[in-house]
């Protein structure tokens, strides 16, 4: 394979897809990995630029990352959450001592004209993060939830009301106008994208909204790869099954590969979910069935490789159709 051909671009939210970016970034070298966050998630808070998806990413790939919740800092102190409670501000959004200088340093370099990818490529270098880790796009697009009540915006609904209120719509306020990060409109020379296992509606489908990515993964001859994000019906963390429902899918594997149709060849499917092969296959999608539930440091580095030996073996078929 050649130099240029070697690079995987993996699609990425909050923490199952920085689970599987770690272990691609392990099995592969640095220069061959970029992985493109979405930034819907992305809001003001306490006067600070918080970009939760890509603080996860790179927290994740640097060890940083509290093990318990998945996003936040490991050894995390919270004081300044303390004091601030103290004093009647807003707490509901919980930012450790740690994880605040992140948001604090971000903040800063763009108001002071820097965009978010030179902030991000700059902050994951401090961290020691030798792949490439690049927002969805600098501009902003912001994922609002209409539910009875009506429209919440994301953070709102997800932490402040616990995922509670029935999703009804969702939509990504800024997309048609935003532009693409270039990672993820040149697509001739990857090895392949894969689809990391994030939830569809809220962290896959705001980079697919951004103009030119759908068209661009539907038109491109790489192989394209989605890893499940739900097993035996339920996600393995998050509101993603609670969605499928509210939005009309199956609560299934099989709801997701519906879902992702036409923008991908392959699906990894969890052993667990081995009875739903054929069906998706059924709709033009090859499938391998693998252990995908990623407890340990090993676990996530034989996903990212069976979903690599995966995608060179779409590439080997693509290439006699
Ligand atoms: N999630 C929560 O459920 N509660 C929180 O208080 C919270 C704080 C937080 C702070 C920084 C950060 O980067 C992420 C944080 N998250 C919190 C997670 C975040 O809301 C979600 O990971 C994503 O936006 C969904 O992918």
């Amino acid at each position: 394979m050649s130099q240029d051909n070697r690079r995987v671009l993996a699609l990425a939210g909050g923490v199952g897809g920085a689970k599987l970016a770690l272990g691609l970034s392990a099995v592969l070298p640095a220069d061959a990995l970029t992985v493109a966050v979405n930034t819907a998630d992305d809001f003001e808070h306490l006067g600070l630029s918080i970009s939760p998806d890509l603080d996860t990413v790179m927290y994740t790939l640097s060890g940083l990352a509290n093990p318990e919740t998945g996003w936040g800092r490991r050894d995390e102190s919270w004081n300044a959450m303390a004091a601030l409670e103290q004093l009647g501000g807003e707490t509901w959004f919980r930012l450790g001592d740690k994880d605040l200088a992140t948001h604090i340093e971000r903040t800063r370099r763009l108001r002071a004209g820097e965009t978010l990818s030179a902030v991000t490529r700059d902050l994951a270098q401090r961290l020691g993060i030798k792949c490439a880790v690049v927002p969805m796009t600098d501009s902003p697009v912001r994922t609002v939830v209409t539910a009875d009540q009506g429209d919440l915006a994301f953070q709102d609904w997800f932490v402040r009301l616990r995922c509670e209120p029935a999703v009804r719509r969702i939509r990504f306020a800024g997309a048609d106008k935003a532009r693409a990060n270039p990672a993820l409109l040149d697509m001739v020379k990857l090895r392949g994208v894969v689809f990391c296992p994030s939830n569809p509606f809220v962290s896959v489908a705001p980079i697919l909204a951004i103009p030119g990515v759908r068209m661009t993964l539907q038109q491109t001859r790489v192989p394209r790869v989605a890893v499940t994000p739900i097993v035996g019906g339920q996600a393995i963390k998050g509101p993603a099954a609670k969605m499928l429902a509210e939005l009309g899918h199956d609560v299934s594997a099989l709801g997701v590969a519906r879902y992702y149709k036409g923008l991908i060849d392959g699906f990894v499917l969890d052993q667990a979910d081995a009875s739903l092969k054929a069906e998706i296959e059924g709709l033009g999608i090859k499938v391998h069935v693998a252990d995908t539930m990623m407890h340990t440091d090993n676990d996530k580095r034989r996903l990212a490789a069976a979903t690599l030996e995966f995608v060179d073996a779409l590439a080997r078929s693509l290439q006699h159709s």
